[in-house]
């Protein structure tokens, strides 16, 4: 019975965990906008990673964030365009979007990844396509004629990397691809078996396609923008809550775990928790609530 709890409350972890917005994070862009950031890296006496990106055409990225520009020559660093403003959830699955601008920008400096122009210096093959910025654009209902667009792209992405020899010769198996919305790549995701996926969660797919043994698990990427106005003395005396959430209560298998928090959570004194949907508004509001909770979820 303890057993069981425990593992509920792990669970109940990990699924809260990409989903929270925690204070005083970096935001992402500053990876590679500022070298200055990435001086000290983590893991300092260690070889960076080298990584090869496939130059693909435009629509396969960042023609997804202007459609109205059909250029198809591949983005460089000098034209990768700022992710929008008024992308509201979307960016939550933005991980593929800020890896490329990383890659563009070069590593180097102690980063942990460095880009080669040599695919045969490469340790890994980085495939910058957008797609779950594809599956939020052009097919999000599924069965709306425009995720035939979506399919699409899974198909003639496919055939270009058929023809790479650096595909061939490994299978995919050192290839990258970033898919965090459990929905990218639905179509053509199980030729994707032996590749290295980018996902949050291996909730939809079976074991032999996506599995913790070739796959990388990676946070959302925050919504709600980091507070950085924060009194410098002492910020976590200031914080008058431990804890705000606002978000869903209920969602899949019938939300047990978000259940088995309310149960614990909602109540507490200096616990806000409050049953809500994430949507642009929501997360506006959610910001002037980032100076008073030591800890800030939503979902
Ligand atoms: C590395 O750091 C040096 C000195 O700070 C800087 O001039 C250079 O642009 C940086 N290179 C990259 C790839 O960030
Ligand atoms: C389309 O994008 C390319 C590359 O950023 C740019 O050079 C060009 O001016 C853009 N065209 C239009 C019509 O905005
Ligand atoms: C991936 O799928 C192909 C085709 O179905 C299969 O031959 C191969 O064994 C699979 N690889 C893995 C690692 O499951
Ligand atoms: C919630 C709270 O007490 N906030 C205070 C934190 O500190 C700043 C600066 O001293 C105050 O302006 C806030 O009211």
């Amino acid at each position: 019975m303890i057993g069981k709890i425990v593992i509920s409350f792990i669970l109940a972890l990990l699924i809260f965990i990409p989903c929270s917005i925690l204070i005083g994070t970096l935001d992402i862009r500053s990876y590679y906008q500022s070298p200055a950031v990435i001086a000290s890296p983590p893991c300092t006496d260690e070889t960076p990673l080298r990584v090869y990106m496939y130059d693909l055409p435009r629509r396969f990225n960042v023609g997804m964030l202007d459609i109205r520009n059909t250029t198809e020559a591949p983005v460089t660093v000098v034209d990768y365009p700022l992710w929008p403003d008024n992308s509201g959830l979307r960016k939550q699955h933005s991980v593929e979007y800020w890896m490329m601008g990383s890659l563009l920008n070069g590593g180097g400096n102690g980063s942990v990844a460095t880009r080669v122009f040599d695919p045969e210096l490469a340790d890994v093959y980085f495939v910058p396509f957008f797609s779950s910025l594809s599956f939020n654009i052009h097919g999000h209902h599924m069965t709306d004629p425009e995720t035939e667009i979506d399919r699409q792209l899974q198909i003639d992405l496919m055939g270009l990397l058929r023809q790479s020899m650096y595909w061939q010769r490994s299978e995919g198996r050192d290839h990258v691809f970033p898919m965090t919305h459990p929905n990218a790549f639905r179509f053509l995701r199980d030729q994707l078996n032996e590749s290295i996926q980018v996902v949050v969660d291996f909730g939809r797919y079976p074991k032999g396609v996506s599995n913790l043994n070739k796959d990388v698990v990676s946070p959302y990427v925050h919504v709600v923008d980091s507070y950085i106005d924060d009194e410098p003395q002492d910020p976590f005396e200031n914080r008058t809550m431990l804890l705000f959430f606002r978000g869903r209560t209920h969602r899949k298998d019938k939300g047990i775990v978000r259940a088995k928090f309310t149960k614990i959570l909602a109540g507490l004194d200096d616990v806000h928790y409050e049953r809500s949907y994430a949507t642009g508004e929501n997360i506006k509001l959610q910001e002037t609530h980032l100076p008073l909770a030591a800890f800030l979820t939503q979902s």
